[in-house]
């Protein structure tokens, strides 16, 4: 009985034609190896992408010998394993063609030992430009698919949109904050395994039945025997074990076994209980011994979408171990352009970063790729509930055979790959097609219509339904039972109105709401819009000075330079910025004002959507802000930047998550309504405190009011008609404090003005930032003289603050740490801030408004 396993990763690749080969890296990208090289400039810097554009051209091919020795000749099997290729590639194996590939989403395996010799062997691996090989699929279907997203014209292919026929990344085709970089290579693990004897290939723990008395799981056991095999079948988890004795003939196989747990310790969401982790293992046992096994980390739990018609619509909501979860998070999309950057280190920070934000749910948003490994195994720990898009976005795609077949396999693979993951709440076919569609029909959206016949579009449709109606829900109903699928988010709603990119909001399912930004509504319409599931909305920012500097020089400075329209992927959306910021915010002074004065604007915006959402519950039952994260440094919708770095938006997003939330809407400046919204499965007693201050600290009035907060709450607990509260004194120079308090802890602090913000008066302050003492610099206490806005602090350091950009009252001392960003496994380590800063917002508008 033997296993051999050798892992491939010393390559050279060049450009097929060229004579000179050139180390690799691999996992990696052609991209990726040419800069290592020194072949190109980094390809996020200032325009370089334009540049770059030839690379998609040509055919690139990998390399790599191995030496074997005697022993792996003696085996029944020796498989040549590709984790995932990028995407059309040939593999030779001593010459002979042994696999072609044509789906980044899917490993090979292929059986080479009649290819494989003692001594050295020689393995190619050609890639074919995605370009010149889907080109001609374009010309043969004589018409174009919708994929309006699809940035082929950077590439020099003006109207010739082909993401549609790869299965490949569709955002490395470009999208509204992503480049355009279509990478080829190794971008998974490649190995070359050999055994004799019986492979376990899969063990999946499909779970039938879970409530906290019983667990009713069954092992699903894939094994590959190259003969036939007589023996036991031993599975165990954490302190239990059954053994079942098993007949294996040769060849591939399913074999299964019942288990209960009694009393299981569930695996709960954030917010909701302990993320419990099971490790179940598989050996398979003749006598003594164990010939093979496997084992998976799972969470027992079960999890629904409820989509129950009432009298307004529908409800979307999801129900985890019986409890209603209100859905806290944001769309994830790739971390890189270049996936094989991101390290675990990355993937750690942005999930620590969700946790730290009070988050229980992503989206992994159909643009990007199923993700590593390591992004689902973090969720699982963290509690962190994932919505899986499959990944197709914004587009049209082919239905013919090859098509759709390529389509099943990768939708089984993925189903299969991620399923033993608790933390996958949903299967969602696509990203805004059904409701795109619906539009592109009433000639609303995409305006394609006069383009096509009727037969055309029959057809388009016919295919769409193929894929998202039949193929992708039979692949979750046969290999994840148990997890729910939705076709496509949002669905067209069933009265014909329309949501992608809505300006309406129907009670009907998830809503992407784009009313704010795309379609330029004010922010006060978040407080109206509101649907049953929030899951796209946003609003874009820069990232800060840092981050711009790493892709700019100070000459490039300004808001329509050439690169900062380069890292600008959204059309007008610099202009955009410019424009809600005159609506809502004094003028900063210059670009670098700017920067931070538009993480303001971001913070803001989100605020008041998330607040406004949470609010009504549970009407709405979640909230998912567009976009978590970045995958190149560039003005978009992330809270957080390609770097990690935490923009306004970030603090904002922890504190407007928080289980217990208190808002204060006043929008109709006449009155205003105090709003406390629960998560907390029980009810709490807290105190309302009311503090009404002149900006110079003077407290003008203060008084409190008992609220009972029921569990899983959201009501108002305090109105009044702001003449009231005002007892005569000016609005201009007055604010109110709320503060909600119980057991002697502050649970949330919220700071009221009672006119629009831009109107606010700004005065020069001193802020004084002291060590607090005997801190080991630690911990620090902030003072203003006078009411200081948006009160920003930085560091040399990578890391978060306790809290940042807030406002500081004279006489209302705050007390801030610093947290580094963990790089040992740990997420954030209490540290020194070295070279601390303290700005606000008076440092950064223009002189004439002081
Ligand atoms: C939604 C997303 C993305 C896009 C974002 C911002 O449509 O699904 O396609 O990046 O809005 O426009």
């Amino acid at each position: 009985m033997k296993h051999l396993k050798m892992n491939l990763a010393k390559w050279e690749f060049r450009s097929y034609g060229d004579e000179e080969w050139l180390p690799a890296t691999v996992p990696g990208t052609v991209h990726t190896d040419l800069l290592k090289n020194g072949k190109i400039e980094d390809p996020f810097y200032g325009t370089n992408e334009h540049n770059l554009q030839w690379i998609d051209k040509k055919d690139w091919e990998y390399q790599t010998t191995l030496q074997l020795g005697e022993e792996w000749l003696e085996l029944t099997c020796t498989e040549l394993i590709f984790e995932g290729l990028d995407t059309y590639a040939d593999v030779y194996v001593n010459n002979v063609h042994v696999l072609a590939a044509d789906n980044m989403f899917l490993a090979w395996r292929v059986d080479v030992k009649d290819q494989l010799k003692i001594g050295e062997n020689h393995i190619l691996v050609r890639f074919r430009s995605v370009v010149k090989e889907d080109l001609p699929k374009l010309e043969r279907l004589g018409y174009a698919l919708p994929a309006p997203n699809d940035q082929s014209e950077l590439g020099g292919l003006e109207e010739q949109r082909i993401s549609v026929f790869a299965r490949k990344a569709p955002y490395h085709y470009g999208w509204d904050w992503g480049p355009r970089f279509l990478t080829s290579g190794i971008w998974r693990k490649a190995a070359l395994k050999g055994r004799d004897s019986v492979q376990i290939i899969d063990l999946y723990i499909r779970q039938n039945v879970i409530t906290k008395e019983e667990a009713q799981l069954t092992a699903i056991i894939e094994v590959d025997a190259p003969a036939a095999w007589q023996g036991m079948l031993r599975m165990s988890a954490d302190g239990l074990e059954s053994m079942q004795a098993v007949s294996l003939k040769s060849g591939k196989q399913q074999i299964e076994m019942d288990i209960v747990v009694d009393q299981p310790q569930l695996w709960w969401c954030r917010g909701l209980g302990e993320p419990h982790l099971y490790t179940f293992q598989a050996d398979l046992v003749k006598g003594k011994e164990v010939e093979v096994s496997k084992s998976v980390r799972t969470g027992l739990r079960s999890i629904q979408l409820i989509r129950e018609h009432d009298a307004k619509g529908a409800s979307f909501s999801f129900v985890l171990n019986g409890v209603s979860v209100f859905a806290k998070g944001a769309n994830h999309i790739p971390n890189d352009s270049f996936i094989t950057e991101v390290t675990e280190e990355r993937y750690r920070h942005e999930i620590a970063t969700a946790a730290e934000s009070n988050m229980n749910m992503l989206r992994v948003w159909g643009g990007g790729f199923y993700e590593e490994e390591i992004f689902y195994k973090l969720c699982d720990e963290y509690g962190l509930l994932v919505w899986q898009d499959f990944m197709f976005a914004c587009s049209m795609y082919p239905g013919d055979e090859a098509f759709l077949a390529n389509v099943k396999k990768e939708a089984e693979y993925n189903v299969k790959r991620l399923r033993n993951h608790p933390c996958i709440a949903l299967w969602c076919g696509n990203n805004e097609i059904d409701s795109a569609w619906s539009q592109f029909e009433e000639n609303m959206g995409w305006g394609w219509k006069e383009k096509l016949s009727a037969e055309q579009r029959a057809t388009m449709w016919a295919d769409y339904e193929e894929i998202f109606h039949r193929i992708l829900p039979e692949a979750v109903a046969a290999f994840h039972p148990g997890v729910d699928y939705w076709p496509s988010s949002p669905m067209r709603n069933l009265t014909g109105d329309m949501n992608q990119h809505a300006t309406r909001i129907v009670g009907d399912g998830d809503v992407h709401y784009w009313g704010v930004w795309h379609g330029i509504e004010p922010f006060e319409n978040y407080n109206t819009k509101v649907g049953r599931f929030m899951s796209e909305y946003g609003f874009q920012s820069f990232p800060e000075l840092k981050t711009v500097m790493s892709y700019a020089e100070e000459q490039d400075l300004e808001l329509t330079s050439e690169v900062m329209l380069a890292h600008q992927k959204n059309g007008r959306g610099n202009l955009l910025i410019k424009e809600y910021m005159d609506m809502y915010l004094p003028q900063p002074k210059d670009f670098k004002a700017f920067l931070y004065m538009s993480q303001i604007l971001q913070a803001e915006a989100i605020r008041i959507a998330i607040e406004s959402h949470r609010r009504n519950k549970p009407y709405c039952m979640g909230t998912l802000y567009w976009q978590m994260n970045d995958c190149w440094p560039v003005a978009s919708w992330a809270g957080m930047d390609y770097n990690g770095r935490w923009k306004a938006l970030q603090y904002t997003v922890r504190s407007s998550f928080q289980d217990v939330l208190l808002s204060i809407d006043g929008t109709d400046r006449e009155r205003i309504d105090v709003h406390v919204v629960s998560d907390l499965r029980t009810a709490v007693t807290a105190d309302l405190g009311l503090k009404l201050y002149q900006f110079n600290g003077s407290v003008l009035r203060e008084w409190t009011h008992p609220v009972e907060l029921g569990a899983d709450s959201a009501a108002i607990v305090f109105s009044s008609p702001v003449t009231e509260l005002l007892e005569g004194h000016g609005s201009n120079d007055v604010l109110l404090e709320i503060s909600l308090q119980a057991n002697g802890e502050m649970i949330d602090r919220k700071v009221h003005y009672f006119i629009p913000e831009k109107e606010i008066r700004l005065q020069r302050s001193v802020i004084n930032i002291m060590e607090t003492p005997d801190s080991g610099g630690l911990s620090f206490t902030v003072t203003s003289d006078v009411l200081a806005r948006g009160v920003y602090l930085t560091s040399e350091d990578e890391g978060i603050f306790s809290d940042n950009y807030f406002d500081l009252l004279p006489g209302q001392p705050k007390t801030i740490t610093f947290s580094e960003r963990g790089n040992d496994g740990r997420d954030w380590i209490p540290g020194a801030p070295k070279g601390l800063k303290v700005q606000s917002m008076v440092d950064f508008v223009s002189e004439d408004l002081l």
